[in-house]
């Protein structure tokens, strides 16, 4: 039994094993052991009922389980003393979605909606003894289909008539572009029993109130259900010093409700990574009753202010964020589901994931609104590591229901999520839904805007009431008549790749603030492999374009590949080149916007991550293996980052710096041949202030020497007395229209078992030099790389245990070609 040590307030848990019922594919009967928290697919394929949905078409096969009704059955004994506690709940922290719940026989409650805890009062319905419980979950999909037959109030767009916008569920988890159709059931968070008598904590709020150079004031408040005798106590402590909060008691509806400021001497500040240490408060709560603690709420408290500024400029008004008052450029991507089976997902994986992030340079992740509202082991692990969150409200490109019976339901979602994410310091921004305004204004301009209630007047009150110290902004993009519009607000930039038009033309985009722009492309082989195992796959196989959820997503990468480099010669290079163009295309806009900053004060790109092995707009796959976007994502959101472009006034060097210190050094523009002579290039001191840029040139292209486009490369590098060589290199034609030839590579691998490295040598420019291991999960600490002509690089191997010797046999080394002789 888990209890909280001590206390009143008693959990018995109920996860484990439970049994699942429901029919088969052919109606029959099925019986199988299920697993809480889980959903029906994990339990049906652990049984051999349905195939791993991930692999080939079987996602297809698996259609009929979202169709069918299903029953979770458990039962469990309850001892004399928890069967008689004055107050005990049934807690179910998720239930995915229309549920029907029975104790003992006995009817409990229905639920319809996946993202909030439910809790039934079952004091006098538990016994001593032997108890039963069964959870009868109704099909998502048929449900939303009643729904909608009964309430009418939105168009649905989706080809086949998805029900989505009627359900409370994760709105992905019906099919999205780059994600399968598994509209699962189940107990997919923890159930308990949970017991009490004298009173519990309902909520607390932690709230960073005011803050100076010396001093931060905060206030704690405290929800509490229970009888009169209650008092509670406030501290807050960091690194040896603790600090006491005086609390005043009020009544409250059900129980009482303490509040209370303190203030702290010289604040250990919490800040974005990159700006500063990530301070975090031991916050703790105690609830006596009678002298005695009974219950007790902790959490670690970051110490911050966040603002959302607006600042007019250009016709328009900006979109900056600033923490504890300095505007940040915000750096990072959006943030989905990382898993179609969301209880599949550990601790470690979320941690793992905000860690990829991190490593990336990102300071920012969107979690966006097709998704959840994540558990609490991602928001920690983001206000470890000083990744800020931007959180939408779970709503996403539809039209949505407004009657009574739906705006109640997501009251009581958004209520709860507000309540139970509040005192993360990584949260910085509430935000109404995804692209529902946009939709409303630019998709289906002659549809009345569903939905428009939630987000522009419940989610405001909400927020406001019950979390005054964030921002909340209406919806992604948002600002303006047009809500993604380049001069308000933020914006998503679809032109490119959706739109169908080339990357280059994120050069003419001056959004104040891009919350999305994306560009596609496979996989790591690793996960290819799951596409078609056994198959010879090539990228027009059917089961490689079922692996591709966009319409017409296929056909976009042979075009933007076709842009930029000659064919490639096999499935391998295919993965290769395409890996390329999306990480040379994310590299155009963010270096371009980041040379804006602050006019543009955030790039945050389609996305970080994958639920299943697929081409989309992801960094790294489903397993967290990078793609090239993410090597480059580390070299272009650097602290200290380097921009080298040629554009209509001719060739460029920039350095760009949002670090807290002042970037100095030689700041040289080069341009050199594929041998390594150099043709022209300029050298100058420079100094980039915090949040500064330094632009060098525009120089044309005979300034710099060139006389043939078609062999040079031109090459921005910053020798900085103190953090060595920065540099970035660009081609003035794409690849298809250079004679890059053969680089000459030579390599060796060393080291041993565990710790290898290999050591690569070009003769000539080599570019996108690929790395892989075919049947090992290495992972190489670099990857994707220019290598100068002469350059030598070392790359470490980890995560195999392989020798050296086997390493450098098995090793495929490969680089990307030009197109001329
Ligand atoms: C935007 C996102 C997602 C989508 C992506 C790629 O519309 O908000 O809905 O997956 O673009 O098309």
């Amino acid at each position: 039994m888990a209890t909280k040590d001590g206390m009143a307030v008693k959990r018995l848990s109920l996860n484990g094993s439970w049994r699942l019922r429901g029919g088969g594919p052919d109606g029959a009967d099925i019986e199988v052991p299920a697993t809480v928290p889980g959903v029906v697919h994990m339990d049906l394929q652990r049984a051999g009922i349905i195939d791993d949905p991930f692999i080939a078409d079987n996602e297809l096969a698996a259609e009929w389980v979202a169709l069918r009704d299903w029953t979770y059955s458990r039962s469990w004994r309850v001892s004399k003393g928890q069967a008689s506690a004055p107050h005990i709940e049934l807690v179910f922290e998720g239930l995915d979605t229309f549920a029907e719940i029975t104790l003992n026989g006995q009817p409990l409650g229905r639920t319809e909606n996946m993202f909030v805890t439910h809790r039934f009062d079952v004091a006098g319905r538990v016994r001593q003894g032997e108890n039963t419980i069964d959870v009868k979950f109704l099909s998502p999909v048929a449900e939303g289909l009643r729904l909608h037959r009964r309430h009418r109030e939105v168009t649905l767009h989706e080809a086949d008539g998805n029900p989505r916008p009627y359900v409370r569920k994760a709105q992905y988890s019906f099919g999205w572009d780059w994600g399968p159709r598994l509209a699962t059931s189940g107990l997919w968070r923890d159930v308990y029993l949970e017991s009490w008598h004298g009173g519990r904590i309902e909520s607390v709020f932690w709230r960073t109130l005011k803050l100076s150079k010396k001093a931060a004031q905060v206030e704690v408040s405290i929800d509490c259900r229970g009888d009169g005798s209650l008092e509670a106590e406030a501290s807050l402590s960091v690194g040896g010093s603790a600090f006491d909060v005086k609390l005043a008691r009020s009544r409250s509806d059900g129980g009482a409700r303490f509040s209370g400021k303190v203030t702290l001497k010289d604040p250990a500040l919490w800040w974005p990574v990159g700006h500063g240490r990530q301070n975090l408060y031991k916050a703790k709560v105690v609830l006596k009753s009678g002298g005695a603690e009974i219950d007790a709420h902790k959490c670690d408290f970051g110490v911050r202010t966040v603002e959302l500024r607006r600042p007019r400029e250009r016709d328009g008004e900006g979109f900056r964020i600033a923490i504890n008052g300095h505007e940040i450029f915000c750096k990072g991507a959006n943030w989905i589901p990382a898993d179609s089976y969301l209880p599949r997902l550990s601790r470690r994986d979320y941690s793992e994931w905000v860690a990829e992030a991190a490593g990336a340079n990102m300071n920012m992740l969107r979690v966006w609104g097709g998704g959840i509202y994540e558990g609490a082991d991602f928001y920690r692990a983001c206000d470890r590591a000083g990744v800020m969150v931007w959180q939408d409200f779970p709503f996403a490109c539809a039209m949505y229901p407004e009657g009574k019976w739906f705006l109640k339901n997501v009251e009581h979602e958004a209520r709860l999520a507000v309540k139970a994410l509040r005192n993360h310091p990584s949260l910085v921004l509430w935000c109404g839904n995804n692209e529902n305004h946009w939709a409303a204004h630019s998709w289906w301009p002659d549809e009345p805007f569903g939905g428009k209630t939630i987000y522009d007047r419940l989610l405001p009150e909400i927020t406001a009431e019950l979390d005054p110290s964030r921002p909340y902004w209406p919806g992604s993009p948002w600002g303006g008549r047009d809500p993604n519009s380049e001069t308000r607000g933020d914006r998503h930039a679809w032109q490119v790749w959706s739109g169908w038009s080339d990357y280059r033309e994120y050069l003419s985009d001056e959004g104040g603030f891009l919350s999305e722009f994306g560009f596609q492309a496979p996989p790591p082989m690793e996960a290819v492999a799951d596409f078609g195992p056994g198959e010879k796959l090539h990228p027009q196989h059917p089961l490689f374009e079922h692996h591709n959820k966009q319409v017409g997503g296929p056909e976009r990468l042979a075009r933007f590949l076709a842009a930029v480099f000659p064919p490639p010669r096999d499935l391998e290079g295919f993965v290769h080149l395409t890996q390329l163009v999306q990480a040379e295309a994310i590299r155009m806009g963010v270096l371009h916007w980041r040379s804006r900053q602050m006019e543009t004060a955030g790039a945050l790109y389609w996305q970080l991550n994958d639920c299943w092995p697929v081409c989309s707009w992801s960094a790294s796959d489903h397993m967290r293996r990078p793609k090239a976007l993410w090597y480059y994502s580390r070299r272009f959101f650097a602290p200290v980052a380097l921009r080298t472009e040629e554009l209509a006034d001719g060739i460029s060097a920039w350095l760009i710096n949002d670090s807290p210190s002042p970037a100095d050094g030689a700041l040289t523009l080069s341009a050199i041949d594929f041998d390594g002579a150099v043709k022209g290039e300029i050298t100058q001191g420079v100094r980039a202030a915090p949040g500064g840029v330094v632009h060098l040139g525009p120089l044309k292209r005979a300034e710099l020497g060139i006389e043939d486009p078609s062999c040079v490369f031109i090459a921005a590098s910053l020798k900085a007395s103190r953090k060595g060589i920065v540099r970035d290199t660009a081609f003035l034609l794409r690849p298809k229209h250079l004679r890059l030839g053969d680089p000459g590579l030579k390599w060796k691998v060393t080291g041993t078992g565990g710790a290898l490295a290999v050591e690569i040598t070009a003769k000539r420019l080599a570019y996108g030099v690929y790395l892989r291991i075919p049947g090992v999960e290495a992972r190489f600490g670099d990857n994707f790389m220019t290598i100068l002509p002469g350059e030598t690089v070392k790359v470490s191997i980890s995560g195999t245990e392989l020798k050296a010797r086997e390493a450098a046999r098995r090793v495929v080394v490969r680089w990307a070609p030009g197109g001329l002789e």
